[in-house]
């Protein structure tokens, strides 16, 4: 028999498959509808990254911090895979649900962009409800295909669901013809069933399958070119020379050891930690910061180029991740500069509540909706914290914030390190809780003494003899006075420290072991200038900071 000449539907397996078939396609077709769309509206607001950065800032904290450990910085693309994953697996299901009943896959479909929709509009850097059109028009687009092919399949009486119909309302067929009035339904000898269309169903497949694929290039193409403007700006920023430089880091504060961490850290190798999936491109030549609020006498907006022309300070600044593990990664020292925070603040009319001002908490906000809060006691005592422009010597990558991010040495990133910054606002620890404080981080959080074994590695096969054992330990803004060694559970060792840089750097160490063969455990601890040494008790991240002493396990061959 042949499929063309005869109204007989699909069944079967192959009604199964193809309905899974069309599920996908359909799906396919919603996200790169949307993807296009987006560039329309908003790079951020398409369904996927809409979806997982909700997603993100939904995460529990634990479970958040168990995906970095587990996937690091590429916990992101683990993410949206993870989110196509899904999406393709509900696709395929859904696909195949209508196969059996027509309608259910599309509502699906529909439904799915309502979540998307959802989503889109409650991120934080959503200020618009056009932020619902990506995943709205995709979904509709994705259900009237997925209608239309599954059409394509045939149908019967009882196989369509005609039952679920009431008598009198639109029928599943006048919708279909609705969709596409050249569509063959091969109901004239009254059996009540339409033919299985191959022809149609392989040619509306493939165009699908092309249209698709073209809206989505498209969609990517002109969401990657929104960023031109700000690559631009980024090329042409020249930052004038720091009225307050910094001293040349001294001989002595960088050791020539293998394996250790190299003391100014490359801007490419910087750790990296925020919750944007899709890194803001911020053009600096429109870029504004606000400054308002509680005791500010005299709001001020500036523009990038008004920071320029103000007096800068270049600084060596050791950034820390409250996220990082004992022992772990997420740690950084660059040479920064910018405008010194305060002045700015001083020029608005704020004062530290230690001077009777009536705000203790300020709180950055960026281009992403990230709020963070700083102690306004911390920025305005002395202490090196600014608006940054520029890291070892460059324009900020985009990736650490371009055009300006804010720094407070000694504090955490989540408290004080608020990258693409565009808005301060002066108010109180009591009126405001910053975006990881609502997610059960500590309001205030200065940054715990650590010290870390970068070599040897753990597991490592060292020869016995002298083995070098070095690394690095911060105690920002207090500083380093004392990093020790212990051999298994033998007497603590000073170590030798390197030249200091500042109290705000974190400070390189060595140790010359003779190692015995054997399996080892070398751990290390520090002392800062308060005098306090690391404590021995292991805490977790949450809520400010882990703490416990670093250790490695070798075996000395
Ligand atoms: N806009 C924005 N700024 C942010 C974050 C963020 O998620 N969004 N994360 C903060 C955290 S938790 C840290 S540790 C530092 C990390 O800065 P880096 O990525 O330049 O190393 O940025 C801070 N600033
Ligand atoms: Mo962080």
């Amino acid at each position: 028999m042949d499929d063309d000449s005869t109204p007989t539907p699909l069944r079967g397996m192959k009604r199964f498959s193809l309905g899974a078939l069309s599920g996908l396609l359909a799906g396919y077709a919603a996200i790169a509808v949307a993807e296009l769309v987006s560039a329309a509206v908003r790079p951020e607001s398409g369904p996927v990254i809409a979806v997982g950065g909700a997603a993100i800032d939904r995460t529990p904290p634990a479970v958040k911090d168990w995906a970095i450990r587990q996937f690091g910085t590429n916990d992101k693309l683990v993410l949206q895979l993870g989110i196509l994953a899904v999406l393709t697996v509900l696709a395929l299901v859904l696909g195949a649900l209508s196969a059996r009943w027509r309608l259910i896959g599309s509502l699906g479909v529909l439904a799915f962009g309502v979540v998307g929709a959802l989503a889109a509009t409650s991120r934080p850097d959503s200020t618009s409800i056009t932020d619902a059109l990506p995943s709205a028009v995709g979904a509709i687009v994705g259900a009237c295909l997925l209608y239309y092919l599954i059409g394509r399949l045939g149908r019967t009486a009882n196989v369509a669901g005609r039952a679920t119909v009431p008598p009198g309302s639109v029928s599943e067929d006048s919708a279909a013809q609705a969709l596409d009035d050249t569509a063959p339904v091969h109901d004239a000898d009254g059996s009540g069933e339409s033919g299985w269309d191959r022809r149609g169903f392989i040619l509306a497949a493939t165009a699908a399958a092309a249209a698709s694929t073209g809206a989505g290039l498209a969609g990517r193409a002109l969401n990657g070119s929104q960023g031109q403007n700000a690559v631009a700006s980024r090329k042409d920023v020249v930052i004038p020379a720091p009225s307050s430089k910094a001293a040349p880091v001294p001989r002595g504060a960088a050791l020539r050891i293998k394996d250790i961490s190299p003391f100014m850290t490359p801007n490419n190798d910087f750790y990296r930690v925020d919750t944007a999936l899709v890194v803001p491109k911020v053009d600096a030549t429109s870029w504004k910061l606000r400054i308002h609020g509680k005791g500010v006498e005299r709001e001020l907006t500036v523009s990038f180029d008004d920071l320029l022309k103000m007096p800068l300070i270049e600084r060596d600044i050791t950034l820390t991740c409250v996220s990082n593990e004992v022992g772990g990664p997420y740690v950084g020292n660059a040479r920064w500069i910018g405008v010194r925070l305060a002045d700015l603040l001083k020029q608005c009319g704020v004062k530290p509540p230690s001077k009777g001002g009536p705000a203790d908490q300020l709180v950055a906000r960026s281009v992403d909706g990230m709020t963070i809060g700083s102690p306004v006691e911390d920025v305005m005592d002395g202490r090196d914290a600014m608006l940054a422009l520029g890291m070892n010597g460059q324009p900020l990558p985009f990736e650490h914030g371009f055009p300006v991010r804010m720094l407070v040495p000694g504090l955490y990133g989540y408290v004080s390190a608020c990258k693409w910054i565009q808005d301060i606002e002066l108010t109180t620890f009591d009126a405001y809780d910053s975006y990881w404080v609502k997610r059960d981080w500590a309001q205030k959080a200065p940054i715990k003494t650590e010290s870390r074994v970068d070599t040897p590695k753990p597991f490592a096969r060292p020869k016995a003899g002298t083995v070098m054992v070095a690394g690095v330990a911060w105690a920002q803004h207090r500083g380093i006075d004392k990093v020790e060694i212990r051999v298994d559970d033998g007497p603590w060792e000073e170590t030798r420290l390197a030249t200091e840089d500042t109290r705000d750097t974190w400070r390189q160490w060595s140790y010359p072991w003779q190692a015995t063969k054997g399996g080892h455990t070398l751990t290390v601890r520090a002392t800062d200038r308060t005098g306090e040494t690391q404590t021995e008790k292991r805490t977790p991240t949450i809520p400010d900071g882990a703490s416990g002493w670093h250790s490695v396990v070798v075996t000395v061959d």
